[in-house]
């Protein structure tokens, strides 16, 4: 079982890259289930609903909180259960997008987000985090050119995306690398590619397989 997460502001290739980790592990003989954040469960899809396309205001803590309620149902029905049958499990953002868009776009205060993730998670982290990097305007342009309608995180401004992009570049830690996406597709490829065989390589040899 091994859990890795792809991350990185808008428009960075992150469904692209899961896309193309999942199809290529599946071609290796790996079983392999992919989702996306927020969403995979119908509470997480309602959660996602709330959370991106609802015209109402809210408040920031109840936004963390529609992608708290995501997560965990998430984790508990979807991630844990394929983990402990086996799988290879590549989500599209997880733990680190609270922390870069609702503690560093946000401004809610760090500590008592990472308590409340943890209850999302049950302390669940990945074995690999893999964070894209972009500048704000290359990304946009990007979800521009791919035709994308820009939900209500997508609409914030240029600060409020550059504070995002910041915090994931400042991101360290066991497990976490960082990829140029600005780069070609292949040349992403090839570098996320060496992380997730490193780490399935891994995992695989401490389950003494
Ligand atoms: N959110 C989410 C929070 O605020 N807190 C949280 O806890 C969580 C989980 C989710 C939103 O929710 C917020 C963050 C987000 O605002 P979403 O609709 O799921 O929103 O959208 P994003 O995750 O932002 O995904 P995007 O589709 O916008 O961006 P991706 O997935 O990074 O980019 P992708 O793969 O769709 O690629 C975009 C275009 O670029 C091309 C692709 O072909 C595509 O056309 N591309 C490249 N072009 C050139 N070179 C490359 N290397 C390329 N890679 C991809």
């Amino acid at each position: 079982m091994t859990f890795v997460v792809v991350e990185g502001p808008e428009g960075a290739g992150k469904s692209t890259l899961v896309r193309w980790l999942g199809t290529t592990l599946r071609a290796a003989g790996r079983e392999v289930l992919t989702v996306r954040e927020p969403g995979g469960t119908p509470i997480a899809e309602a959660a996602r609903k709330l959370a991106l396309k609802s015209r109402h205001d809210r408040a920031f803590a109840a936004e963390l909180f529609l992608f708290l309620a995501a997560r965990a149902d998430l984790v508990e029905r979807v991630i844990r259960p394929a983990l402990a049958d086996g799988q290879i499990v590549i989500a599209d953002r997880f733990g680190l997008s609270t922390i870069a868009y609702q503690v560093a776009g946000r401004g809610l205060p760090q500590a008592d987000v990472e308590a409340a993730l943890r209850i999302a998670t049950g302390g669940l982290t990945p074995d690999l985090t893999i964070v894209l990097d972009i500048p704000v305007a290359v990304g946009r342009q990007r979800q521009q050119v791919a035709g994308k309608v820009k939900d209500r995180i997508e609409r914030e401004d240029d600060a409020f995306h550059t504070r995002v992009r910041e915090a994931y570049r400042s991101a360290s830690g066991p497990g976490i690398i960082h990829i140029d996406a600005s780069q070609s597709k292949k040349a992403v490829q090839d570098t996320a590619w060496r992380a997730v065989a490193a780490t399935t390589g891994r995992a695989l040899s401490l389950r003494g397989v």
